[in-house]
């Protein structure tokens, strides 16, 4: 059986005279202009990265190693006794792009329980900081502190050739990446289940030991699976993949590059929306003093904050023209477990009416749901209710992408990012204004 380590190298030797062969012919060739409205408006749409492991179509949504998210859930191998795949298995798949054998599993499972424990400094950082730090912030400077330990920068140091960056790169990546279900969990029950931290069972995959550490039954398990492969990657140039991205093409290794990336996660235009959606659903449903929320009592909640100047979170998208399919994955995971469920009937009422109002309104350019307006939902249900720990899943999730990325960033050599920036009188010029 080849190991995920020896079928990536082949990947890698196969992919990189692709690589060089663009480069060396067709370096010229255009791929589209850049207009004053993109470089002002955020480089929307302008096509200046590459990367193999995640495609989002804005009509069909995102396809993981060219499988949609069914495809993707239905073709890898399921944990036992559980409807989803195990993140192992996916980690496999993101990395090499073969669905990988039940042993390849076992033996990614096994490497990753060896690399979970987490060392003490790790909870002594956090146990400094106060106790009302948000989740992200902490979660953040756990993955910070651990920097000391990469063996990229290690043997950086040492000097190594550029052609074997991938490997300690992937060494740090893997290390990192197990531990992140301890530290989650870790957070989360010191800042919320009055520091009751339980200890990881190695017996378990990554998401069952999450689920197990956070101290909640299952299917949970089966939750934290879902919720990470579907929060893994939308490809890369929304924030926290092109931070992680960008930090690491300055060789800053994994470690500084997934803490960064965490960083903008937690702005509420990205991750942290799944927590604002939460918010503005506890404080409309106070707000009603346990009146039914009708249809017409949300079209005018959303127009209060609409009017307000503020954004409904967890709708819109930046890429997508379509209702999202995470979202899809996720209310028919919720019409499966939980129909009945209030919140949930909310969420589904929301999803009747903000589209409408938001379409009127004519400003945002997709007026249906993302990732983040279902995601809490499936988490309330199951007892987390703590909605400013959501981004934290989100990050554990997004870490499986960005780091199988960053192990591709330098095993294909990508080099340190460098966009140019114009002045506000180079672009009146551009435009004829000068
Ligand atoms: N509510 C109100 N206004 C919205 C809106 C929303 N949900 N989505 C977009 N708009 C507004 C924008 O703020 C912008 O207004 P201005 O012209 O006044 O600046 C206008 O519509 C056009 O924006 P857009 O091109 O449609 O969207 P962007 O690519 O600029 O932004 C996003 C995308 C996601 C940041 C935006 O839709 C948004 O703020 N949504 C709410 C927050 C959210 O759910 N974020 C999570 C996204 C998924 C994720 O990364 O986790």
């Amino acid at each position: 059986m080849a190991s995920l380590k020896d079928t990536l190298r082949k990947k890698i030797e196969e992919h990189r005279p692709r690589t060089a062969r663009l480069l060396k012919e067709h370096a010229d060739t255009k791929l589209g202009e850049v207009t004053i409205g993109q470089a002002i408006g955020g480089a929307r749409g302008v096509r200046c990265l590459v990367t193999d492991i995640s495609y989002l179509d804005p009509e069909e949504g995102i396809r993981f190693r060219g499988k949609t998210i069914p495809e993707t859930l239905a073709a890898l191998p399921k944990a036992a006794g559980g409807q989803f795949p195990t993140v192992e298995a996916f980690w496999h798949f993101l990395l090499t792009g073969d669905v990988p054998s039940e042993d390849q599993v076992r033996d990614v499972v096994r490497d990753f329980r060896a690399r979970r424990p987490v060392p003490q400094y790790v909870f002594d950082v956090l146990r400094a900081m106060p106790r009302d730090t948000h989740p992200m912030t902490m979660f953040s400077a756990a993955v910070l502190s651990m920097q000391r330990e990469s063996v990229f920068a290690e043997r950086y140091r040492k000097g190594m050739s550029k052609s074997e960056y991938w490997e300690p790169m992937l060494e740090d990546a893997t290390t990192l990446l197990a531990r992140l279900p301890t530290i989650g969990a870790y957070i989360y029950r010191m800042k919320f289940k009055s520091d009751t931290p339980i200890a990881s069972n190695r017996e378990l995959d990554f998401g069952a030991d999450f689920a197990h550490m956070m101290g909640i039954d299952k299917p949970y398990d089966d939750v934290a699976r879902m919720y990470f492969v579907l929060h893994s990657d939308h490809e890369s140039g929304n924030v926290s993949a092109h931070t992680v991205h960008l930090v690491a093409s300055a060789l800053s290794d994994c470690y500084y590059a997934l803490s960064a990336g965490l960083n903008g996660l937690a702005g509420p235009l990205h991750g942290l929306a799944n927590e604002e959606v939460l918010r503005w659903t506890q404080s409309f449903m106070e707000s009603l003093g346990g009146k039914e929320p009708t249809e017409e009592v949300i079209r005018q909640a959303l127009w209060d904050t609409l009017n307000a100047g503020q954004v409904v979170p967890g709708y819109g998208h930046a890429v997508l023209r379509k209702t999202d399919p995470r979202y899809i994955s996720q209310m028919e995971f919720c019409l499966k477990h939980l129909p009945d469920y209030p919140l949930f009937k909310v969420i589904n009422t929301i999803y009747k009416v903000a589209p409408k109002v938001l379409m009127e309104q004519g400003k945002a350019k997709n007026p249906w749901p993302n990732v983040d307006a279902q995601s809490g939902v499936i988490q309330w249900y199951y007892g987390v209710t703590e909605y400013s720990f959501y981004t934290v899943l989100f990050g554990i999730g997004r870490a499986i992408g960005t780091l199988a990325n960053t192990v591709w960033d330098r095993a294909l050599g990508y080099p340190i990012e460098r966009p140019k920036s114009l002045t506000t009188a180079m672009l009146e010029q551009a435009a004829g204004l000068k």
